[in-house]
């Protein structure tokens, strides 16, 4: 099934032609309760509009930190088309409608496709191996999706400029890994690996922009879990927050 809710074009004028490209991706349109219901492209989740109307997608966000446990943190590139120019976590995106990032599980007794938190989990793990590579040119060998930690949802909204937002279940994702960064320049300005105090500078700096899902993250929970890095076993909720 596909959404019905018609986009405009002339929210493409003066953006760059590769992002406007990935704008065709299919995201996993979700109901309120993070139950896969259909797909929507990335350009139509994230039309304000839509958003304004429900329309409700999965997303992930990746804090990948080095064996310093210092967070690796990158600048968004001028090219994108929502939050160009911020300072964010790791990498963020979407897991696609794809049989590999879905989220679904045959069940075998009789036939089924069964879906679950836990092959959501495996889902998103599988598309943030992918985004790495793709954003940062961290190789999978150095990511594996079996050393991801996932923490929680977050379930938030935020407009962005032009008319584009986000209406997102952000799952949230650890990573230890010492992997060399190969930044593409179509996806990432800048990066830098910063300690928890290095972070809490940053952000009185008032010339730097922050991504909102990444403050909202910083103001709740990050900085709890940062200290207890090395002890998150029992830190997996199964909750949705809901920070609307
Ligand atoms: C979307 O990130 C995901 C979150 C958590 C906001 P993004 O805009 O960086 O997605 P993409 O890299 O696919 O453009
Ligand atoms: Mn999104």
């Amino acid at each position: 099934k596909t959404t019905d809710v018609v986009g405009s074009s002339s929210l493409f004028a003066g953006h760059d032609e590769e992002q406007i490209r990935l704008m065709a991706e299919n995201c996993i349109v979700l109901d309120y309760n993070d139950i896969p219901i259909g797909s929507g492209t990335k350009k139509l989740c994230h039309i304000m509009k839509n958003i304004e109307k429900g329309l409700l997608h999965r997303a992930f966000s990746v804090f990948l930190f080095d064996s310093q446990n210092r967070l690796l943190l990158q600048q968004r590139a001028d090219e994108k088309i929502t939050f160009p120019q911020m300072w964010t976590n790791t990498c963020c995106s979407h897991p696609l409608c794809v049989p590999s990032e879905l989220g679904f599980s045959m069940d075998s007794m009789n036939g089924t496709n069964i879906h679950s938190l836990d092959t959501a989990i495996r889902g998103v793990k599988s598309a943030a191996v992918r985004k790495l590579k793709h954003e940062l040119g961290i190789e999978p060998e150095y990511v594996p999706a079996s050393n991801f930690k996932f923490l929680t949802r977050i379930h938030y909204m935020s407009p962005s400029n032009g008319g584009w937002g986000e209406h997102e279940i952000d799952y949230i994702l650890f990573v230890k890994s010492d992997g060399k960064v190969h930044a593409n320049p179509n996806e990432v300005k800048a990066y830098k690996y910063v300690s928890a105090e290095e972070l809490k500078e940053m952000f009185k700096c008032k010339d730097l922009k922050f991504t909102p899902w990444f403050k909202l993250i910083c103001e709740s929970y990050l900085f709890d879990w940062w200290k207890h890095i090395n002890e998150l076993d029992d830190c997996t909720s199964t909750t949705i927050n809901r920070m609307l």
